[in-house]
């Protein structure tokens, strides 16, 4: 079969399949580490991502691609096979993280806008080469006394759309990852506001930039009450708010939306996802693109000892399993009891 933007796309978004996201940069993969008092080195990175990349169940099943960083898209196994090949060997689809960070933005005090569009025609020409046939750019939008502001929005949304449109010039699908942060006190509905604000902005610059909708992921946060809000807004209420959200402003041309964590945990990204398949009436997949809540677990069961990585491939291939299940809209709180 010929491969189109389109048919990526679909693939990435199978039945119950969703991504994981292994793109963590340098100084993320150290704070994930150090949490397990691992040593960050290329080595144990390699090792870490290669025993996730053999856990076939897994990978075979419930993983439709994975998202990479630089490093790890030119790194082979111990065996000598490129990782790339491990995924694909795998049935799953190679990707790559293509921003270079969320920088504070000159004129806005407590803002970020992503950099990393210089250049990006001849990395993502490289990329392509090296096998990744989807990427990533996040933006993120911080919600706090003031902000974020529309020029925040704007800048964010206009680098996204610059950013796919690159892209799909390059036979590359673009995952559109505009986060809005669950950190802070704002409630359920302050983030449905933020969220809708920077959908829309998102929206018409995708579209002011020409770019293929049905060639073209969505990753964005859930609409959660944020972290140290004294209201949390529960199961059944994040999955209706997101739903009726999205339904306002994402384009029915969009194949799939693959949500980020966030910060959530893994049982809470597992059950919202799960609810809002079984509410359904909506026209996109809706899956994940998890990376703490697929890995958390695994890190801590890996804990970098040699001998703990059956240990570590089980409990990676329990979380693919239950938000495979949960992007069908069926799982059950039960399962994970059964674990
Ligand atoms: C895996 O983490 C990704 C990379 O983050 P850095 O650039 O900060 O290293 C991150 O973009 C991730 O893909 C999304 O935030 C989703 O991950 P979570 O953990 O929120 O599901």
């Amino acid at each position: 079969m010929t491969e189109t933007l389109e048919s990526i796309a679909q693939a990435m978004v199978a039945p119950g399949k969703g991504i994981l996201a292994a793109d963590e940069s340098s100084g993320t993969i150290k704070k994930r580490f150090d949490a397990i008092n691992v040593a960050s080195t290329e080595e144990n990175r390699r090792d870490y991502r290669e025993l996730l990349f053999r856990t076939e169940e897994a990978m075979k099943n419930h993983i439709s691609g994975v998202i990479l960083y630089d490093e790890t898209i030119r790194q082979k196994a111990k065996d000598g096979t490129p990782l790339v090949d491990l995924i694909k060997n795998a049935g799953s689809i190679p990707g790559i993280k293509v921003d270079a960070g969320a920088k504070p933005m000159a004129g806005f005090p407590g803002e970020t806008v992503t950099e990393g569009l210089d250049g990006l025609r001849e990395r993502l020409a490289e990329y392509y080469d090296l096998g990744a046939r989807f990427a990533k750019w996040r933006a993120v939008i911080d919600i706090a006394d003031g902000i974020p502001t529309n020029a925040c929005i704007e800048a964010n949304a206009e680098a996204l759309a610059r950013y796919a449109a690159l892209c799909q010039e390059a036979k590359i699908v673009p995952i559109v990852e505009p986060e809005v942060l669950m950190d802070g006190t704002h409630t359920a509905d302050r983030c449905f506001e933020v969220t809708e604000a920077t959908l829309r902005a998102v929206f018409s610059r995708l579209a002011l930039h020409n770019v293929n909708l049905e060639g073209t992921i969505l990753k964005p946060n859930m609409i959660v009450s944020g972290k140290k809000c004294p209201t949390q807004a529960g199961v059944e209420e994040v999955a209706e708010k997101t739903i009726a959200c999205f339904k306002r402003t994402v384009p029915a041309a969009i194949p799939g939306i693959v949500f980020l964590s966030g910060g959530q945990s893994d049982e809470d990204a597992t059950a919202h996802l799960n609810a809002m398949n079984a509410i359904g009436g909506f026209p996109w997949k809706m899956s994940f693109s998890y990376g703490r809540a697929l890995q958390a677990a695994p890190q801590k069961a890996w804990s970098g000892k040699a001998e703990n990585v059956p240990a570590a491939q089980k409990a990676f291939l329990h979380r693919a399993k239950m938000n495979g299940l949960a992007a069908l809209g069926k799982w059950e709180s039960g399962l994970e009891k059964a674990a």
